[in-house]
């Protein structure tokens, strides 16, 4: 156990404190979220779940947590998930596994989407890699409008049948490149995650100690 796991650990279960009987709660997906899900469980709320990759959905319903598929709900209480790198002002980079087209679309449709992070995850500024989900459908005329991007080493297919690749080009200013990423034809989403869509943060370290940040 590595002391990154400690933060990680601090983190997601000061979030999981934040969930409540009868809420409709997104989960997100990766190393942080492992440490929610069981801190969730123990809780024994009475919640209706929906989850971001079927990872996620395995160790929810391993652990007693009811995850149901998100079609039905129109929206939810809470989104909790990790981030592979947190900006000063709050932008996001999500995607290190992949799943961030559906970690997308759960945190828009949240009343309050938490992220949770040990500090390594902390950025001065937002750099590249930033992960893509495209149609495999003209992949290479997509890769080609893109310029500097390129397919993932042995990244599996989306749930949804995306081709996971990554922008490696540079970022002077994220909400302009999320622009221009969202705008490419044949790129279903991108990992470039708006501070407006982000509540706040819980940052774990490795001593126990979780900082709250808000934006
Ligand atoms: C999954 O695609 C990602 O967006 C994760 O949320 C992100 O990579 C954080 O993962 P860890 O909690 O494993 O660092």
């Amino acid at each position: 156990v590595t002391t990154s796991d400690d933060a990680k650990r601090a983190a997601a279960r000061a979030a999981a404190e934040l969930v409540e009987n009868g809420m409709t709660v997104g989960l997100g997906t990766g190393s942080t979220v492992a440490h929610l899900l069981p801190a969730l469980a123990e809780r024994g709320l009475e919640i209706r779940c929906v989850a971001t990759s079927n990872a996620t959905e395995k160790q929810a319903l391993e652990l007693g947590i009811p995850v149901e598929p998100f079609a039905e709900l129109d929206r939810l209480d809470i989104a909790i998930d990790g981030a592979d790198q947190i900006a000063p002002d709050g932008w996001l980079v999500k995607g290190g596994g992949g799943a961030h087209t559906r970690e997308k679309v759960v945190a828009a449709a949240a009343e309050r989407f938490v992220v949770i992070a040990d500090e390594s995850k902390l950025v001065g500024h937002i750099a590249p890699p930033i992960p893509l989900e495209l149609l495999a459908y003209g992949l290479r005329a997509t890769l080609r409008g893109l310029g500097e991007a390129r397919v993932r080493e042995g990244a599996p297919p989306s749930p949804d049948g995306g081709v996971i690749a990554d922008f490696i080009g540079a970022v002077d200013n994220p909400a302009e490149l999320a622009k221009r990423l969202a705008d490419t034809a044949g790129v279903v989403d991108h990992g470039l995650f708006a501070a407006e869509l982000v509540s706040e943060a819980y940052i774990g370290r490795a001593d126990g100690s979780v900082e709250r940040l808000t934006f």
